[in-house]
């Protein structure tokens, strides 16, 4: 295995890359840097590299179907490509991942379009945790000329929504920061809740960062309206076949390093926020109900079925 694949793996997994987005494209360059610098002898062995490859980032982090979908997108076009020399394969991989990444570039740029109307003027956007999807969205309100402030939650336990204040303020927004548990203090003087996806069920459940279900639940019951951010191909298309989204758990000392002996510390990564909750999924195709989830999928992105 290349090295690049097993350095990816590592930062995805300490988090030094976070949000769906950027772990996706991360292991897509890892996967293409890798076949770059294959050694294998032919078809066979260059895709039994691509698989092993697979399996270390796959297993990075376990909430990701946007990583799992471009990854299959890209051994899938190498295994029904008729070209059979690796100098060949090495370059189908090259173009489907290419392409790839500029699909999801105008993804990003088109819910960007279509979400930064929801923001009006003189208002108060509350967000949880790093979402670059939902941060690229709010920069491009910015941009539009509006004046609105963006209140974070800090996003125990590794704080990712001080990056998302950080890019806040870097941008000239008026930013807040709160702990997770304020969300309810603050939620009758917020005008609109974004949030990101990790991934979307068949049903249009979306999972997020922990913390996200009790944000929805917060803003249903102050009647604020909340909108998931997100680009279609983080669907997971197993969860169509009745499979469960797995739940990451990671490591208990995320949340106290010096624990008293005989505590039980619970860190899920996730959390799933069902679709009765979602006024909208605001994607590539538009502002959506997370009822018309798998029928847009199936239209847009059909090799999403395909590519196991
Ligand atoms: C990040 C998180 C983000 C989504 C979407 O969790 O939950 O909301 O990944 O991000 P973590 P993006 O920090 O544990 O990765 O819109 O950038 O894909």
């Amino acid at each position: 295995m290349h090295e690049s694949v097993l350095v990816a793996a590592d930062r995805i997994r300490r988090l030094e890359v976070q949000g769906a987005r950027n772990v996706a494209i991360t292991a897509i360059k890892a996967i293409e840097k890798g076949a770059k610098r294959s050694k294998a002898r032919g078809k066979e062995a260059f895709l039994k590299e691509l698989s092993d490859a697979k399996e270390v980032l796959f297993a990075s982090r376990e909430t990701e179907p946007l990583m799992r979908n471009a990854i299959r997108h890209v051994i899938h076009a190498v295994e029904e490509s008729p070209e059979e020399t690796v100098k060949e394969l090495v370059d189908v991989v090259s173009q489907v991942s290419k392409r790839f990444l500029e699909g999801l570039e105008r993804s990003k740029e088109k819910i960007a379009a279509v979400g930064s109307k929801r923001v009006s003027n003189n208002s108060k956007v509350l967000t949880h945790c790093h979402s670059s999807t939902v941060t690229n969205l709010l920069l491009r309100a910015k941009q539009e000329g509006k004046s609105f402030e963006v209140i974070c939650t800090e996003s125990r336990p590794v704080f990712q929504g001080r990056i998302t204040a950080k890019e806040m303020l870097d941008a000239g927004i008026e930013t807040t920061l709160i702990v997770d548990s304020a969300v309810r203090y603050f939620m009758n003087e917020v005008d609109l809740v974004v949030v990101g996806a990790d991934a979307i069920t068949s049903e249009g459940n979306v999972i997020n960062k922990i913390g996200t279900s009790m944000v929805a639940l917060a803003a249903k019951e102050a009647r604020t309206p909340f909108y998931v951010v997100s680009e279609l191909l983080k669907f997971d298309p197993a969860t169509i076949h009745g499979d469960y989204e797995i739940i990451e758990e990671r490591s208990s000392s995320e949340v106290w390093d010096d624990p008293p002996s005989g505590l039980t510390i619970r860190n899920p990564a996730f959390d799933v926020t069902r679709r009765e909750f979602i006024h909208g999924i605001i994607c590539e195709e538009g502002i959506i109900s997370p009822h018309s989830i798998s029928e847009l999928i199936s239209r847009k992105y059909p090799w999403i079925f395909e590519a196991t």
